[in-house]
């Protein structure tokens, strides 16, 4: 074991990593139609209030329009967090490396999306990083990333 997760596994606090891919950060403005009308403050909300119901210690919301970016986050999560929620957006469909980099640190990762995927274009039925996750939550909205950590606490747990 790496002296990092050694490290992490003496202290015993859960916490979580929420990781949001390009373009979430106009969400309000986005297409409200497929994406609704609240901000992106918002939902950081949601997701730091669903953690702390959860009993997570703590929460990070991270936000990128940048595929390496994101990659460098989820490196950096080994050995410091527990367990990731992401939502790669476009990387969804083409990032080989962001599900490498999941692979890479192997925690336990759930794929979340705000709208239905499974019923929008072709090119959105692909998703490599949800190669990498045990769950995956669609079309529930904002709330769906609630849904998320929901489903990673129950995980964490066993
Ligand atoms: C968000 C995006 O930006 C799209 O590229 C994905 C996802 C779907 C969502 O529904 O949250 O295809």
């Amino acid at each position: 074991m790496h002296q990092k997760e050694r490290t992490r596994k003496r202290e015993n606090t859960m916490k979580a990593l929420v990781i949001n891919g390009p373009n979430l950060n106009m969400l309000g403005i986005r297409e409200p139609g497929i994406y609704g009308t609240e901000t992106y403050e918002t939902l950081v909300q949601i997701c730091q209030d669903a953690a702390g119901d959860l009993g997570f210690d703590g929460v990070e919301v991270f936000q990128s329009n940048h595929e390496g970016a994101i990659v460098d986050r989820i490196q950096e999560a080994y050995g410091s967090v527990d367990g990731i929620v992401i939502n790669p957006a476009a990387y969804t469909h083409t990032s080989v490396a962001i599900l490498d980099a999941l692979k890479a640190v192997s925690l336990p990762a759930v794929e979340v999306h705000i709208s239905a995927v499974e019923d929008r274009e072709d090119f959105r039925q692909i998703s490599y990083a949800g190669m990498a996750c045990f769950a995956r939550v669609t079309g529930e909205g904002l709330q769906g990333y609630a849904h998320a950590l929901k489903l990673l606490a129950e995980k964490l747990a066993k």
